[in-house]
């Protein structure tokens, strides 16, 4: 009849059953208090906020999960390509007041929450930050996952569902940062599904013994087994009912696991092999941009990627299709070099379980991964000790050798008795131990391969895959610069321009949040003096909602008329907020020097930081703790306390990005040209109308050819020029004081103990004072003269809110639905499909 049949029992029935989308106001709070009721076991007399949250939570919760089973569903019957983000990091922050926007729905829960005598902005600050990474990388993952599900894009994230996320950090009043602990969990977290009938076996150790029938299959047994269970994240679209999948994945023991050792009476030695399942999503790593080649950090790699790919191949399976057509309907993405193992994972199920052909398996594989680069820092480039692979994953590591063996034959047949370029491509490093370089087998196991913006996507392609290039031919590395989406970064972080920004454009908001080029369109209102001020005066109250949380947390009065200076990003050398700091000792120096009349004319400022430095990371560290003993001694100056305040704000996260951001005047991106891949909080700032103080790196390039030079502040050294200058370091050295007087003058008075016993500081000053290998006394001259011009412009705020109103509207770019586009065309091959 063409009728489809219904799968069980009375159709009606079902349906009469099925919850709606809750889109009215008294079905929003008859859901919440039925959460409260049933779900929370409380009711009006003893609900307190927190609890008001969870109720909250659960009933946007109930909208996200009907839209959730409806995608799923949707894709299932399509069986179209489907896309996979592999990424060890997603840095969501909090999910209520997203869902909600994405949604639709804020304004009725607003409403509805007010009738039961809660504020919506109360509930909003009882939830914790998902804080499963450490910086951009994680935080790019986490627009990307927006920015598919809005761009309605059949795309799933997949990672680790850490038990405890980036560390909170503490600062003591001598200014050291210390270490706690992230429970993130503790109050049970509404937005996970767990899916316990989701589950696969992982194995570890064990032997791997190769068939002698020359077919290279081999089987791999033995060791310990872990299993992996599925928590399932709802991630909204926003204006669409498509809501995708990020599925993170927890250890959990074996059932029945070494029940030898219990009949044994062994008790504690079989819990301890049960905690050690378990360690293994316990915690992420908190250090970015280098390795330490730990055995847990390998586990986790190795137990993601392998219940990963045991779950896509399952999917994929279910569709009924030929394993050959696997790359027809399945692209996977490696964000960074962490999920390399997926390439010999892939092969290994590809050639011991499905029987496939070692050609026909690497042509799969090949067709199916897409790799991207994130930095070309030395340290950051994962390696992994040939011993420890072996003994972890014995069968990986034979697959990596005969990767290697058939790649490196094919290299010397196309460059014929080049040892050295046969050694510096090999898989492995010689050296004791041996090193496999994940980089050139995430290079070569891959389509393609991208760098993060054109500046780096460059680097990559002429330095440390130069090489490949080669081999390859240019056509395999390509470049998708870094973006951000716009619903977080501008729509919930800075309601109030937004909603100017709607009224202005005349367009809803929607439209604009979802092609966000359309923000030119501000261009025209430039002259518009009642815009101008309108904007002025929302930049002002965004100032202000930062000066009352600094208030109210921290318990410092900040002036918030004066200029807002910020930098805030990972603690890093390359970053050098080392620079900064000096920069701001500067400042004060010559406002010391100043009379009552100069110091009239002087622009107020107050410069802020924030960012984690790696627990292990002591020069770092010395760089806090050098800020916050500055901001002790100038905040309480009398000569320079109105002209000059420096806040460390504590404990840096998506949260408190969200109330920075849009309070910036101007923002620091001022990395060692070469080192920062992209940056992306650098175009958050600019979305808000921040303007950018930078060097000529990463993405600051790009947004400076957006909205024009005249509307950044560009200084320092180019990246042309890094390697040069690092030569003369080493083999010409000049002393500070010859390079930089003004610097030396800085370095002295630290050194001389202006801010408490210099002598703490000398293992950071002389990191600059010998090898200064990321040029700050190169580029600090510029650095002030840069600074200075802003201060120039920031006297005349007609222009300075002009250049403001130009930088936003020229953001457009930077949508990271533009770039999500990019990957979905250019590099995965799949379409956008409407949920019906
Ligand atoms: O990735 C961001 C870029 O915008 C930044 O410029 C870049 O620094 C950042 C090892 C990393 N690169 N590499 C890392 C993170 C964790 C880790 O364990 C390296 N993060 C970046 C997004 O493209």
């Amino acid at each position: 009849s063409g009728k489809e049949k219904w799968p069980r029992g009375d159709e009606k029935t079902w349906k009469d059953g099925l919850r709606k989308l809750d889109t009215d106001v008294p079905s929003i709070t008859k859901s919440f208090v039925n959460h409260a009721q049933t779900s929370l076991g409380r009711q009006a007399h003893n609900l307190d906020y927190l609890g008001a949250y969870q109720a909250a939570a659960l009933s946007v919760r109930d909208n996200l999960i009907i839209n959730w089973n409806d995608t799923q569903l949707h894709y299932t019957r399509k069986t179209g390509k489907r896309a996979y983000y592999l990424s060890l990091e997603f840095l969501m922050g909090r999910a209520l007041d997203n869902a909600l926007l994405n949604l639709g729905l804020k304004e009725k829960y607003t409403a509805g929450i007010d009738k039961l005598g809660f504020s919506l902005e109360g509930i909003l600050e009882e939830e914790r930050d998902a804080g499963l990474g450490n910086g951009g990388l994680g935080r790019l993952a986490a627009c990307y996952l927006d920015s598919s599900a809005s761009q309605e894009l059949p795309v799933w994230g997949y990672g680790l569902r850490y038990k405890y996320g980036i560390f909170k950090q503490l600062i003591s009043p001598e200014g050291q940062q210390l270490e706690a602990p992230d429970p993130w969990l503790e109050h049970s977290n509404p937005w996970e599904l767990p899916r316990l009938d989701v589950t696969y076996e992982v194995r570890f150790y064990g032997n791997s013994d190769r068939f002698t029938d020359g077919s290279g299959r081999a089987v791999w047994a033995g060791g310990q087994e872990v299993v992996a269970v599925a928590f399932d994240c709802m991630i909204p679209g926003c204006d669409t009912r498509t809501t995708n999948n990020l599925r993170l994945w927890e250890s959990t023991p074996k059932r029945g696991f070494d029940l030898n050792s219990f009949n044994a009476g062994d008790y504690v030695r079989a819990v301890e092999s049960s905690n050690s399942a378990e360690a293994i999503t316990s915690v992420l790593y908190p250090d970015d941009h280098t390795t330490f080649g730990k055995e847990l950090r390998l586990k986790q790699q190795y137990f993601w990627t392998a219940a990963s790919l045991a779950d896509i191949i399952r999917r994929f399976k279910n569709t009924g299709k030929s394993i050959s057509e696997f790359p027809d309907y399945v692209a996977i993405q490696l964000n960074d070099t962490h999920p390399t193992l997926a390439i010999p994972e892939l092969m290994r199920i590809l050639i011991d379980e499905e029987d496939v052909t070692w050609d026909a398996a690497w042509n799969i594989v090949t067709n199916t991964f897409f790799f991207t680069n994130h930095t070309v820092l030395p340290e950051a480039l994962e390696k992994w000790p040939v011993p420890l692979m072996e003994h972890l994953l014995p069968r990986h590591m034979q697959i990596i050798f005969d990767i290697n063996m058939l790649f490196l034959q094919s290299v010397e047949r196309k460059f014929p008795g080049d040892r050295e370029r046969l050694a510096r491509m090999s898989l492995i490093e010689e050296g004791v131990p041996q090193n496999i370089r994940m980089a050139h087998l995430a290079c070569i196991g891959s389509h393609k391969v991208n760098g993060v913006a054109e500046l780096h996507s460059e680097l990559v392609r002429t330095t440390i895959l130069k090489d490949f290039v080669e081999y390859f031919g240019i056509s395999k590395f390509g470049n998708v610069t870094n973006g951000i989406t716009p619903r977080r970064w501008l729509d919930q972080c800075n309601p109030t321009l937004s909603d100017l920004i709607t009224d202005t454009l005349k367009l809803p908001k929607t439209v604009w949040l979802k092609d966000l080029y359309k923000l030119k369109g501000l261009l025209d209102h430039v002259e518009d003096e009642n815009f101008r001020v309108e904007w002025a005066t929302i930049k002002h109250a965004n100032k202000a909602r930062l000066a009352r949380y600094v208030r109210a947390n921290l318990g410092f009065t900040v002036n918030k008329d004066a200029m807002f200076d910020v930098q805030i990003k990972r603690l890093h050398e390359y970053k050098r907020q080392t620079m900064n700091i000096l920069g701001v000792i500067h400042r004060y120096l010559s406002l010391k020097k100043m009379t009552a009349e100069e110091r009239k004319t002087v622009t107020p400022r107050n410069v802020f930081f924030a960012g984690k430095a790696a627990p292990g990371y002591y020069i770092a560290k010395l760089t806090i703790r050098l800020i916050v003993n500055v901001a002790h001694v100038v905040n309480a100056d009398p000569d320079t306390k109105d002209l000059l305040n420096v806040f460390f704000l504590p404990d840096y996260s998506v949260s408190l990005a969200e109330l920075l951001i849009p309070a910036s005047d101007i923002s620091q991106h001022i990395s060692t040209a070469g080192t920062e891949a992209s940056g992306t909080s650098n175009m958050k700032f600019c979305l808000n109308g921040g303007l950018l103080v930078g060097t000529v790196d990463g993405a600051n390039i790009e947004i400076a050819e957006e909205v024009g030079e005249q509307n950044v502040f560009f200084f320092g050294h180019l990246s042309s020029s890094v390697e040069d200058i690092r030569f003369q370091h080493i083999h010409h050295p000049v002393a500070v004081e010859e390079k930089s007087p003004a610097l030396a003058n800085v370095l002295d008075q630290v050194s001389s103990g202006l801010f408490g016993d210099g002598s703490i500081y000398n293992p950071l000053l002389d990191t600059i004072r010998h090898g200064d290998h990321y040029l700050v006394t190169d580029d600090f001259d510029s650095y002030i003269q840069a600074l200075r011009l802003v201060e120039e412009a920031y006297k005349d705020q007609t222009e300075w809110v002009k250049k403001s109103i130009r930088t936003t509207a020229k953001m457009g770019k930077f949508s990271s639905d533009r770039a999500i586009q990019d990957y979905a065309q250019e590099y995965w091959n799949i379409e956008s499909t409407k949920v019906q």
